[in-house]
């Protein structure tokens, strides 16, 4: 049972994704996870487009929204092993509101984070985790600020 769609993934050449999506789908299909009782729900980036290339059910929302929806997918059908993915800027910017808050709640629900410190599908403007000093499309004198530590957040939420 193989877990890829057969479509070729819109992502630049030597993108990070296309690790990630062989790693995800050799795992589900290892996992022995059946398709019917699994989804996967994104919100909007290059990490975000995850599902369209494989062969799951999914939900693909907007941005910084897909813990909500992932959340409450589990609490209605607790049998279903939920995962939700997306990007740096979607989960720390846009959604981290409900990183926070869905750390505390502990849903049983995995979230899988692409760190690439930058809003890659708006080409390139700095992101929450982006490195003080990197210039950016849109910090064209360098980041001002210092990134936000993920870990070390959900660290003190634990
Ligand atoms: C509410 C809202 N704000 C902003 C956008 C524009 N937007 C779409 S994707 C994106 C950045 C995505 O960056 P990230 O989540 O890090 O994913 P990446 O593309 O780097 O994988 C932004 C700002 C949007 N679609 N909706
Ligand atoms: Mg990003």
């Amino acid at each position: 049972m193989s877990y890829l769609r057969e479509v070729e993934p819109a992502w630049c050449p030597g993108c990070g994704n296309f690790p990630l999506r062989m790693n995800l789908a050799s795992t589900l299909e290892e996992m022995g996870v059946e398709k019917s009782h699994f989804i996967m729900v994104t919100g909007i980036g290059q990490a975000a487009k995850m599902p369209h290339y494989l062969d799951i059910n999914f939900f693909n929302g907007l941005h910084g929204r897909s813990l909500p929806v992932a959340f409450a997918i589990k609490a209605v059908n607790p049998e279903l092993t939920v995962i939700a993915e997306s990007g740096d800027g979607d989960m720390y910017g846009e959604g981290g509101n409900h990183f926070i808050h869905g750390i505390r709640r502990n849903f049983d629900v995995t979230v899988l984070i692409h760190d690439n410190q930058i809003y890659g599908l708006t080409k390139g403007q700095g992101s929450p985790t982006t490195r003080k000093g990197q210039k950016t499309s849109s910090q064209l004198q360098g980041v001002i600020n210092e990134p936000l530590n993920p870990l070390a957040l959900a660290i003190t939420m634990d």
